[in-house]
């Protein structure tokens, strides 16, 4: 999957629009995930998954900082979540398809928030760059 110039500037312009609200995205996002594919709440035993919990909202932020890293580093998104692409395969074990189902949430969360944000060409852009970050954290599975 690559990014177009223009690609890295909408994915770039989305998380400057996000900016303070990107903890709140990151637990919605998470709580959306769960709620609607429910599997996803296998890799989480030692979670409290109920709505406001305080480990959805930590968690969430991780994600969230994580995909601004990733942003930040658009031109290198494997070299700025190498450390993250060695734990979801040598520890945690994610199977890849989740990746997808995240990013969807991820996507509807932005477009809730910010409708007029969320053009068809800025969508695709999110979609390539999400599709692109959950590759990386894939990338190392084999
Ligand atoms: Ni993921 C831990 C980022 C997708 C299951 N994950 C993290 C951490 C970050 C992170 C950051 C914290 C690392 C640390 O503590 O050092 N995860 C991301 C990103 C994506 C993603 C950026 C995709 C966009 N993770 C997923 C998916 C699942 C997932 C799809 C499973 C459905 N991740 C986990 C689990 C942990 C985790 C489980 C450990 C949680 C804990 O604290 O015990």
């Amino acid at each position: 999957m690559v990014l177009s110039g223009p690609d890295k500037t909408n994915v770039k312009n989305v998380f400057a629009k996000i900016g303070g609200h990107a903890d709140a995205y990151g637990a919605e996002t998470l709580e959306r995930m769960f709620t609607t594919y429910p599997q996803t709440k296998t890799y989480f035993p030692h979670f409290d998954l109920h709505h406001g919990s305080a480990q959805i909202k930590t968690h969430g932020k991780k994600v969230v900082s994580a995909l601004i890293d990733a942003a930040n580093n658009i031109d290198d998104i494997y070299g700025a979540l190498s450390k993250l692409s060695d734990l979801h395969a040598q520890k945690l074990r994610v199977d890849p398809v989740n990746f997808k189902l995240l990013g969807q949430c991820f996507l509807v969360v932005v477009a809730i928030h910010h409708p007029s944000l969320l053009t068809p060409e800025v969508h695709a852009s999110l979609d390539k760059f999400l599709c692109t970050v959950g590759t990386v954290l894939t990338a190392k599975y084999r």
